[in-house]
């Protein structure tokens, strides 16, 4: 077969195994892997490189309106040139539904903002904030069957929080559609109290943050979510994951058999509450919600991401500029509770987790892919395209550097907000040839693609594996209310 691309000579890690192979490509495809393949014309000599697949990044903010009604600071062309200068491949967004909107409507908003500006392909995650029988039973069940397989709901914020009884309808319908329901636990009203105490006696400044939204906040919605999806017996990933009882909870209801799937982010790695506490409202740069934590909660990320409790890495992207669109709308009079909640990290995801997860031996190779790509398409329905290195999969491709060293400073990255929470931190390993769909997006530190050249891909329902034997304790609440559906059928 005359091939359209070679990769030829390099090392590569798929998530079951490393070996030095040739790489042919043709019409976008991996159509072979093997040694000493002919050189196509387009060759790639990946001597001395680490050829890995490209990253999926499933939760990332882009040119989306937030719960507190704020403008993400990148679009589909910024977010996905900084995506794919750090390796990433495939971004799924979230398409947002806000109260009054109609599902439909959102999605079709959503696409039509992408479509002349991604550079790498991408789906969309909804995030339902209404959960009305229309939107349940009619638009959200469309939306499934047309490739939004997954959604996100929250457990907070004023204008997007559901309550117990909602959340077991949106369960009931996710679980019978087969789709993933990801949601954000922390409990509303804990941090509503205490933010309430703080404002009161004028603790207004960025580290009250992380002090309103308290660790146990999270530990005992992610013990709730998990005690309502064991109810119905359906599948759930908790989101951005960051304290160690979050993580306790999580492992202990996976050894019970519970479909609990989780993600954790580079903010919980990298960065502390500590960070927050910094000159004036420089502290802002740091929130995120849920915060970042301390260094036994960091630890407790590490071991979750090795032991399988943690099965995705996302960047949670949320890039908001420092000033009045985003972190700061009251100016220097801003609140903790008022500037908006999100850090960048879509380029800086891959680069960070490789540099102190990988080089520092915290994570094998295999398991940087599986954490970075390969489970995210299983979780999300791209397994039959996207996500490893394998003949018949599409050519998504990172070809690493593992020895260039880099001292991040914004000025270098490609996205819009305007700095880096990990501004001066030292790394080791650069993707420097990324390749969509078979054609280099990224070599030489130069921008090779064009805006719109990134495509939609329409999702299957997600049948993730939860490499436990165990199976559930049957749910009687499921057996005699009859529910029925792909989540009581598949693996989930
Ligand atoms: N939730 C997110 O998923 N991202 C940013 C902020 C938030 O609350
Ligand atoms: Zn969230
Ligand atoms: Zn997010």
């Amino acid at each position: 077969m005359e091939f359209d691309l070679t990769i030829r000579n390099g090392r590569i890690t798929t998530s079951k195994e490393t070996f030095f192979a040739d790489i042919g490509v043709k019409d976008g495809k991996i159509a072979a892997i093997a040694p000493q393949l002919p050189a196509a014309a387009k060759d790639i000599d990946a001597t001395g490189q680490w050829v890995m697949p490209g990253g999926i990044d499933s939760h990332a903010h882009i040119e989306q309106f937030s719960g507190m009604g704020v403008m993400c600071a990148d679009d589909f062309y910024s977010g996905t040139v900084s995506a794919a200068f750090g390796g990433t491949t495939t971004i799924i967004p979230f398409a947002a539904q806000h109260k009054g909107m109609r599902i439909p409507d959102v999605l079709a908003d959503y696409a039509q903002r992408a479509r002349s500006k991604a550079v790498i392909d991408y789906g969309f995650h909804l995030i339902l904030s209404e959960a009305t029988p229309e939107n349940l039973q009619s638009d959200l069940v469309q939306a499934i069957a047309d490739g939004v397989t997954s959604l996100k709901v929250y457990m907070t914020y004023d204008a997007l929080k559901l309550d117990d009884f909602q959340l077991l309808d949106v369960m009931e319908v996710a679980g019978r559609e087969g789709a993933m329901l990801m949601i954000h636990a922390e409990n509303h009203d804990v941090i509503r109290w205490i933010a309430r105490k703080l404002l009161a006696s004028g603790k207004t400044a960025p580290k009250f943050h992380a002090v309103a939204h308290d660790y146990l906040a999270e530990g005992e919605a992610s013990n709730r979510a998990i005690a309502l999806s064991r109810l119905l017996d359906v599948p759930i990933l908790l989101v951005h994951v960051s304290a160690t009882e979050a993580i306790d909870v999580i492992r202990a209801a996976r050894q019970l058999g519970s479909k609990v799937h989780a993600e954790s982010c580079p903010q919980y790695l990298f960065l502390t509450a500590e960070d927050l506490d910094a000159e004036g409202l420089e502290g802002a740069k740091f929130c995120c919600s849920p915060p970042p934590r301390d260094p036994r909660a960091q630890e407790a990320v590490w071991q979750g991401f090795q032991d399988g409790t943690l099965g995705v890495y996302s960047s949670d992207h949320a890039p908001y500029r420092f000033d009045t669109t985003g972190k700061l709308p009251k100016g220097e009079a801003t609140t903790f509770k008022e500037m908006a909640n999100g850090v960048p990290g879509i380029e800086l995801r891959l680069p960070l987790m490789f540099s102190e997860g990988v080089l520092k031996g915290r994570i094998t190779p295999e398991k940087f892919v599986q954490l970075t790509a390969t489970n995210h398409a299983q979780m999300y329905g791209l397994e039959h395209c996207k996500g490893d290195i394998a003949v018949g999969l599409d050519a998504d491709i990172a070809i690493w550097d593992p020895q260039l060293q880099r001292t991040i400073t914004w000025s270098d990255l490609h996205d819009n907000v305007g700095y880096t929470p990990y501004e001066g931190k030292q790394i080791t390993g650069w993707p420097v040839t990324v390749i969509s769909r078979g054609a280099v997006v990224v070599q030489d530190q130069q921008l090779h693609a064009q805006p719109g050249q990134g495509q939609y891909i329409p999702r299957r329902c997600p049948q993730p594996l939860l490499n436990n034997p165990l199976q559930p304790q049957p749910s009687s609440a499921a057996r005699w209310l009859g529910l029925k559906g792909k989540a009581w059928s598949g693996q989930a």
